[in-house]
């Protein structure tokens, strides 16, 4: 009988260490599967400023895209001027955080791409060559407070810009307190095996 609480104990310990890295914010862009050219986003979701991006979907001249991605962020849109995608997201608490997002090239004969990207305090710039399918980045930034900043903005403005998808932010977890759950799980155990012995 107790070993069976230490065993629920332990499993609920474990289940909080999972919790502590399953994303806080996600964005596919697929609902936004009506868009088009120069898209404005509904309000409270995502802002384009000093320019335009576009949705656009997977096939067609997007060939080189994963089927069943759907729609992507063409981060240069069809002004000349590449916009600012923004926004700011919430998060449980103050700390450190990564993103994932995937990032194309134009793949239109449009030359490299610069496209800088922010997660709170981090800021890095990624250069897909024209020809770079979909690849899969992952950068870490700290929120302030409760809330955190995200942006991509592509340096050139000549319309075919890099293509952005599937973005994913979790939280990292602190490694002092990932330590104490793991010591914590594997006393509980040294303490089960003890008493069967
Ligand atoms: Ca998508
Ligand atoms: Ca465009
Ligand atoms: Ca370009």
């Amino acid at each position: 009988m107790k070993f069976r609480m230490l065993a629920v104990a332990a499993a609920m310990l474990l289940s909080a260490a999972a919790h502590a890295s399953s994303p806080v914010f996600i964005e596919n862009f697929d609902e936004y599967a009506a868009g088009g050219l120069n898209f404005v986003f509904p309000a409270n979701t995502w802002t384009v400023s000093g320019g335009t991006v576009d949705i656009v979907p997977e096939g067609s001249q997007f060939y080189f895209l994963p089927v069943a991605n759907g729609e992507y962020v063409d981060l240069d849109g069809s002004t000349n001027a590449a916009g600012l995608l923004s926004r700011t997201i919430a998060v449980p608490v103050a700390g450190e955080y990564s993103m994932t997002f995937e990032l194309a090239g134009n793949f239109r004969n449009g030359g490299t791409e610069a496209t800088t990207v922010t997660l709170g305090s981090t800021t890095a710039t990624f250069t897909p060559s024209s020809e770079t399918s979909t690849q899969t980045i992952t950068i870490t930034g700290y929120s302030t407070g409760t809330s955190l900043y995200i942006a991509f903005q592509d340096a050139s403005h000549d319309n075919i810009g890099s293509l952005l998808d599937n973005i994913s932010v979790s939280a990292v977890p602190e490694p002092g307190n990932l330590a104490l759950m793991l010591a914590g799980v594997a006393a509980l155990g040294a303490v089960a095996r003890r008493r069967r012995g």
